[in-house]
């Protein structure tokens, strides 16, 4: 049966805010108490969105969190009615609170790892939302994650859902950000690839000293049980360490990968040779590319400015694949050169289109942060929710329902505006009948 990648991009939240919470993150951290226009980032997120669907691609959307998160708030000691909370918390703990009031629900390539039913011992999608472990603002998301995906895949015919695994640092997991899948068609069995910061349970290994490794082998290997995945299809890599301390805190800051190709930075792993000699066997025949980007022509540090490798790369017929780039990529004159020389090369990338999604880009989320990448073939797409698809009137709708809601500029004062809290949750009331999600977030839910 003929399957597609879906790709479930998500939507800029009403409370997109910069607050330097991502140590490790360049990005995040440069832009700490910038002032945001989440009507903005929402925008360029839907017109990127609307750009790949035009192209003939498969186009989804999972919504934002509620943000200001009050529930965590409570969690953490805060009483009283919701408007007291935001006032206490932003005045007695003002670091915690903007942590409850983050907008990295956006980064969809986190909120979880999917497996194909191609790929899996019982022929169902397996899904297991990512405890994102290593921060805290983070580690809040996976209970409403894991609603809104079973929200949407509400077939247990064909879509099994894995709770996130325990929290802690031993088994952080970021997901998609650090997977990827290879395969000759999406309906076949394909190669699944995990690429990990560190061992956690094994501290002869290497590991980055700096920054933290977020991504645990002992996570890859049990996502791949859970997913009931075949040892001779799934291959673990481990990211280069030393580039993990510049910066690159996910794999897909440093490579990306789709169908037979792998597009990837000369540093971006250990072991670069063994790795690639693993997927290659993995893969069955010699059409797999390994396409390496010199550190001679484009510099770690470029990569982690430009987030060239943040780009999505998808297949726009059985032979021609697109770079879906950030504007990043053109201004920095490296990485400008590079893509020109690149759709010249003998490779499957013929093509680059660059979108701006600079309000994402300032809190480190580029084109492929942006999205979580779901094969379905014909059967599960009709078995999923019909709703979060993107089409001409869906994107004119989300379109009216921002100008309604959004705000045009929001600094991190703002976050404490009771005010906020209403127009933030009015709108997720509306966005959950668009999206016909039901009750998924906590102030829909009776005593959550
Ligand atoms: O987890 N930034 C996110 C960016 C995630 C990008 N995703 C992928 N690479 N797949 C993170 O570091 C910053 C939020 C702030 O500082 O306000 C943040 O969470």
């Amino acid at each position: 049966m003929k399957a597609f990648e879906v790709n479930f991009d998500g939507l800029v939240g009403p409370t997109h805010n910069y607050a330097g919470l991502s140590v490790g993150n360049v990005a995040s951290l440069s832009s700490a108490s910038q002032v945001s226009s989440p009507k903005e980032g929402a925008k360029q997120g839907l017109q990127k969105m609307k750009a790949l669907h035009d192209m003939g691609l498969k186009q989804a959307l999972l919504p934002p969190l509620e943000r200001p998160d009050v529930h965590t708030l409570r969690k953490l000691g805060f009483s009283g009615s919701d408007e007291n909370i935001l006032t206490k918390a932003y005045r007695d703990a003002p670091q915690v609170f903007v942590a409850a009031c983050s907008a990295s629900s956006m980064w969809t390539a986190n909120a979880c790892t999917v497996s194909p039913s191609a790929d899996t011992a019982d022929g169902k999608v397996h899904f297991t939302a990512a405890n994102l472990s290593n921060k805290f603002h983070r580690s809040i998301e996976s209970p409403t994650t894991a609603r809104v995906l079973e929200a949407i895949f509400n077939n247990p015919n064909h879509f099994a859902h894995h709770t996130p695994l325990p929290l802690g640092d031993h088994f952080g997991d970021e997901g998609a950000a650090n997977h990827t899948r290879f395969c000759t068609q999406y309906g076949a069995k394909g190669v699944e690839f995990f690429v990990f910061g560190k061992y956690a349970f094994d501290n002869s290994k290497v590991a980055p000293r700096k920054f933290p490794a977020r991504q645990t082998f002992e996570a890859s290997q049990a996502i791949a049980r859970l997913h009931q995945l075949s040892d001779d299809k799934t291959v673990y890599a481990q990211q280069n360490p030393d580039v993990i301390d510049q910066g690159v805190f996910h794999n897909d800051v440093i490579s990306v990968g789709n169908r037979n190709t792998l597009f990837y930075h000369e540093q971006a792993f250990l072991n670069t040779d063994e790795v690639l000699r693993q997927l290659q066997t993995a893969y069955g025949d010699d059409t797999f590319h390994g396409v390496m980007v010199p550190e001679a022509k484009v510099s770690v540090d470029d990569a982690v400015r430009s987030y060239l490798f943040n780009s999505q790369l998808v297949s726009l017929d059985d032979n021609n694949m697109a770079l879906i780039a950030p504007g990043e990529c053109q201004e920095n004159p490296n990485v400008d050169a590079y893509l020109k020389e690149l759709v010249t090369l003998d490779n499957p990338i013929n093509e680059v289109k660059i979108y701006d999604v600079k309000q994402s880009m300032r809190n480190g989320g580029g084109p492929a942060c942006l999205r979580q990448r779901v094969v379905l073939n014909e059967t599960e797409i009709a078995a999923a929710n019909q709703n979060v698809f993107m089409n001409d009137e869906l994107f004119k709708t989300l379109n009216s329902w921002v100008d309604k809601f959004y705000r045009d500029e929001l600094s991190e004062k703002d976050l404490a505006d009771p005010q906020l809290l209403i127009e933030s949750r009015s709108a997720l009331d509306e966005l959950t009948q668009i999206l016909n999600l039901g009750s998924v977030y906590p102030f829909q839910l009776a005593g959550a």
